[in-house]
């Protein structure tokens, strides 16, 4: 177990984002936006910009520092999107929000010319599910000035989970991440810009996701900050049986669960209750 009561992390605890720097004191939530046709449709395979936009903004009144601006699915089977699509899903978004809060901006991209695009746009962060091994994706990363979460995945979204294998996910996830901060120290990334994440559900196994989830602290490479994603994932679904949209109860629970485990972002969709809880934590750390 990590840190339970009082504080003995001595993880970063600000994020240079751009312009910005994130404290990561406290936990704090990063609110998803996709921006995919079944997320805000008009019926047709256009997104909604407006309604696109109003969702981010109300997630940063909700309690957001940060709005994960993301125009291709990485679910499990999904099918690539071409980059133009990409462009126009993601870039719109990001330049329209822009002006409009404070709010650290970031974009769920593993494409160079996104990431150039988005941060031209006003973005201040880049999400790569891929840790910046697309070609010519950790040069983008540099030049934008953006902070980067780099993400442990094994295999690609179409066949992740076909079956997930390691002989020791922990140490394996770390040797992974370890070697991806290497590649961004060496490039010119540094490490005040750098978050990493386990990529729970991305090539693991349920009992794989859980023994990351339990030795969540151990993942840090340089006292990197670390960002969990676990909101409404099947991980809650095989853990509480609900359908996606009935498992905000259990994506909290194991919000809470990461928290506690040493996480400093939550990527989360209901971005209220997991920011009430994460309060309630913090306040447990802090005392
Ligand atoms: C299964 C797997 C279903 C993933 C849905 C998803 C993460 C992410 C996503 C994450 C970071 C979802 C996704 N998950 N980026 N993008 N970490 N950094 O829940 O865990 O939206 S996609």
């Amino acid at each position: 177990m990590g840190r339970l009561l009082g504080s003995t992390d001595k993880s970063q605890s600000v994020l240079h984002c751009r312009g910005r720097v994130l404290g990561l004191e406290r936990p704090v939530v990063m609110g998803v936006l996709n921006v995919t046709p079944d997320s805000f449709s008009d019926g047709g395979r256009f997104v909604r910009l407006d309604d696109a936009v109003a969702r981010g903004l109300q997630m940063v009144e909700e309690g957001a520092a940060i709005i994960d601006v993301g125009g291709e699915s990485t679910r499990p089977g999904a099918q690539p999107v071409s980059l133009d699509e990409e462009l126009h899903r993601v870039v719109p978004v990001v330049a329209r929000l822009r002006p409009r809060t404070r709010a650290v901006l970031s974009v769920d991209t593993s494409k160079p010319e996104v990431m150039h695009a988005a941060a031209a746009a006003g973005a201040d962060m880049i999400n790569d599910v891929r840790a910046l091994r697309q070609p010519g994706a950790l040069e983008a990363a540099v030049l934008s000035g953006c902070s980067v979460c780099l993400m442990h995945m094994q295999g690609e979204p179409r066949t992740m989970q076909d079956s997930p294998s390691y002989e020791d996910v922990v140490a394996e996830v770390r040797e992974f991440l370890g070697q991806r901060v290497d590649a961004c120290l060496a490039a010119g990334l540094p490490a005040e810009r750098l978050v990493l994440d386990p990529g729970i559900g991305f090539g693991k196994t349920r009992a794989q996701n859980l023994e990351l989830l339990r030795h969540l602290g151990q993942l840090s490479v340089k006292d990197l900050p670390i960002l969990a994603g676990l909101s409404r994932k099947s991980l809650v679904g095989a853990l509480t049986g609900r359908p996606a949209s009935e498992r905000v109860h259990g994506s909290v629970a194991l919000a809470v669960i990461a928290a506690l485990n040493g996480a400093r972002i939550l990527r989360v969709h209901d971005v209220t209750a997991t920011a009430d809880a994460l309060k309630v934590v913090s306040a447990l750390q802090n005392s």
